[in-house]
């Protein structure tokens, strides 16, 4: 469903609050943090008074240089300052996520009666009950939503939070490969009419040296399986991040033949991570879904706990063996 359709109700709730709230997904990344910024940027031309909500402790390097760059323009608080800024019309806006367990802080649901979602990601049973859902499963990334409405709205974006927007997207569709549409191509062609910079976008996505090299180790182990699909297995003695893991299985796609990609590595010493990409033949959530995780079509993820690496493996592998 496209966000336009859903506009109404989103401009009424938008109304008939005073202060609103921005909160997105844990580990933030730049589809999280630019839609979080646009959709700040469209309300503060509309009067409101905004708050970013962001507790991440650690954060990746993308993000880190956002807020750098952001930081002195917009309101950022943590979670638990949020009942004191406070001011009875409240609004909670959820961005690119539409899980409880999947936010900053999954307790700040209860301290609203207003709620809405606004996010690309598969909806499930787990999905937040008490909000307004605008989910568009077609859209590349929670930014191009976004860019949606600001042009909609039509309101002037300058060259930085542009910028922001446009990453977001770049990342999501793994530079245009993934859920890539015309709308996509639309979305960011507006976003360099406001002054985005493909240079600078390129500059926030940059990795850290240090990163990389734990993901090169990784990476040198790939196993094709079926011609088209990449399994790559972390060591036993290195601790991934979840966003390294997603990283290297959107590397692995850009080989020649490979359709699917599969990522196991440890997350700490109770939890095995997988992340999967696809660019369509086969349903990698379906698979996630299996193993206790979930995403959509073309990405999915998923935190296994109390299992051996070698047994998620095996388990994988079975499954991947059994695919038409
Ligand atoms: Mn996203």
């Amino acid at each position: 469903m496209n966000i336009l359709k859903k506009k109404r109700v989103l401009l009424k709730y938008i109304k008939e609050s005073k202060n609103i709230f921005i909160m997105a997904h844990k580990d933030l990344d730049l589809d999280a943090l630019g839609s979080s910024l646009g959709m700040y940027k469209i309300l503060t031309k509309k009067h409101k008074k905004c708050f970013l909500v962001i507790d991440d402790k650690e954060k990746e390097l993308g993000v880190k240089k956002v807020i750098e760059k952001v930081k002195k323009k917009v309101n950022i608080i943590e979670s638990k300052h949020i009942e004191k800024k406070k001011s009875g019309k409240d609004l909670l806006l959820i961005l690119d996520c539409n899980k409880p367990y999947l936010l900053q802080n999954e307790e700040v649901l209860q301290q609203f009666d207003k709620v809405i979602v606004i996010d690309h990601h598969e909806t499930n049973q787990q999905t937040i009950k008490k909000a307004i859902l605008i989910i568009d499963k077609d859209a590349s990334s929670t930014c191009e939503m976004i860019t949606e409405l600001v042009y909609y709205y039509d309101i002037k974006l300058d060259s930085e939070i542009s910028t922001i927007i446009l990453s977001g997207i770049v990342l999501d569709t793994n530079n245009f490969v993934l859920k890539t549409t015309s709308k996509t191509y639309y979305c960011a062609y507006y976003l360099t009419t406001q002054g985005a910079s493909p240079k600078e976008v390129q500059y926030l996505l940059k990795q850290d040296i240090e990163d990389y090299k734990i993901r090169q180790k990784v990476i040198t182990d790939i196993e094709v399986i079926k011609k088209t699909i990449a399994l790559s297995v972390g060591s036993q003695k290195v601790k991934y991040r979840k966003e390294d893991l997603a990283k290297i299985a959107d590397t692995l796609l850009q080989f020649n033949n490979i359709e699917v990609s599969f990522v196991i590595g440890k997350l700490d010493d109770e939890t095995v991570g997988l992340s999967a990409r696809s660019i369509g033949s086969v349903n990698v959530s379906q698979i996630a879904e299996q193993l206790g995780g979930g995403g959509n079509n073309h990405e999915a993820a998923a935190q296994i706990k109390n299992r051996s690496l070698g047994d998620i493996e095996k388990e994988l592998k079975d499954i991947i063996s059994n695919l038409a």
